[in-house]
């Protein structure tokens, strides 16, 4: 008699670990929400990179988009700070400590509307996280009203129409110095992954604007934050690739139409180019790119901008490369006589 097949182990990554070493909290959030469908991009995305989840700090305002961080990876450390003042928090907890590897959930209220002042600061720093804008167009979690990223035309369900321009925050990240800057959308799983593949892989703020429909408040005809709408004008402008510094790079490589980006950690984010001459070097044409797209009503998909090679906010304050709480006493107290020595200079 033949004996029963033992269950398959669960596939591990280079660390030993399972999946569901990555995961988190059962969600709350509605069904078909795409944030829902961030999350496990982002968490697909940490264990594939095999990287330690304590070695992870996820920091978020408030909103749906800022509560998900509670649903993958419980093991990371977490911050939930105040709507809109994350980027100062992050800002704190990475100085303090820049082993950590700083991830930041936002929404398009969060970032565009009342944290506006703190995203813009973040930007021209270079500090080293991860920066997921969850973007539907609305504060779904205070019932659908129109965020800052809502475009200009776009009409809630009750028919009413946004009269306002909308703030491109990857316009804007680009134009304030942020060295990694891309658009995708929450129903795109391969260009998300290799996204945040190589969000993780770069030193310095990645900064990723995610459309994220919200199935509650807007996706209905007329939002141009929809799953319909992104169906019709998702404009990808390369198709992505990314090969982690611990694999053999086997991807077939064609110098004509493809841009190979090296990061820190020496992984390669591959681009094949679907659109002509698009440099994703360079900083004005990307901006140029970016206007001409929301004239047109096309959204503009994938690595818009990227800057490996720029100093971090860390690298540049000349941090310790050790947490600060862990500096021993002798380091982080002057000696008697550099006390005495300002005393004597007061006097
Ligand atoms: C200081 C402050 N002002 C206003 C609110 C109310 N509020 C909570 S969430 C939110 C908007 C969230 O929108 P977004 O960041 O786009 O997240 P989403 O729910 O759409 O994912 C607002 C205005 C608040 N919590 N705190
Ligand atoms: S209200 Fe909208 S943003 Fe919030 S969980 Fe539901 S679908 Fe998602
Ligand atoms: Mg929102």
């Amino acid at each position: 008699m033949a004996t029963p097949a033992s269950p398959a182990a669960p596939r591990t990554n280079r660390l030993g670990l399972a999946v569901l070493d990555y995961r988190g909290g059962k969600t709350t959030l509605c069904a078909g929400c795409g944030h829902n469908a961030i999350s496990e991009r982002i968490l697909e995305a940490f264990f594939d990179m095999g990287v330690l989840p304590e070695r992870v700090a996820k920091f978020s305002g408030i909103g749906c988009s800022s509560k998900s961080p509670a649903y993958f990876m419980s093991r990371s450390h977490a911050f939930n700070a105040v709507h809109g003042r994350m980027p100062s928090v992050a800002t704190g907890a990475v100085l303090a400590n820049r082993t950590l590897l700083a991830l930041g959930v936002s929404g398009d209220g969060d970032t565009a509307s009342i944290g506006i002042g703190q995203f813009v600061h973040l930007m021209r720093r270079n500090l080293p996280i991860v920066y997921v804008v969850e973007d539907n167009g609305v504060y779904g979690l205070t019932k659908g009203q129109f965020s800052a990223t809502a475009d200009l035309g776009s009409k809630l369900k009750t028919g009413v129409a946004n009269e306002l321009p909308p703030i491109d925050t990857c316009a804007l990240a680009v134009q304030l110095g942020a060295t990694f800057v891309g658009r995708s959308f929450s129903g795109d799983k391969k260009q998300l992954s290799a996204m945040l593949k190589a969000a993780v892989a770069h030193r310095g703020t990645a900064m990723l604007d995610v459309v994220s429909p919200c199935v509650t408040f807007n996706d209905h005809e007329g939002s141009t934050k929809s799953y319909a709408y992104m169906k019709d004008h998702d404009a990808p402008l390369q198709e992505l690739s990314f090969i982690p510094a611990f694999e053999d790079i086997t991807v077939e490589y064609d110098p004509g139409t493809t841009t190979d980006v090296t990061m820190h950690d020496g992984s390669h984010l591959r681009l094949r180019k679907l659109e002509e001459g698009y440099d994703p070097s360079d900083r004005v044409k990307a901006v140029a790119r970016l206007m001409e797209s929301a004239r047109t009503g096309e959204v503009l998909t994938g690595v818009l901008f990227v800057d490996p090679k720029a100093p971090s906010f860390v690298d540049a304050l000349g941090l310790t490369d050790g947490p600060l709480a862990t500096l021993p006493e002798a380091r982080v107290r002057p000696p008697r006589a550099a006390l005495d020595e300002i005393v004597e200079a007061l006097r």
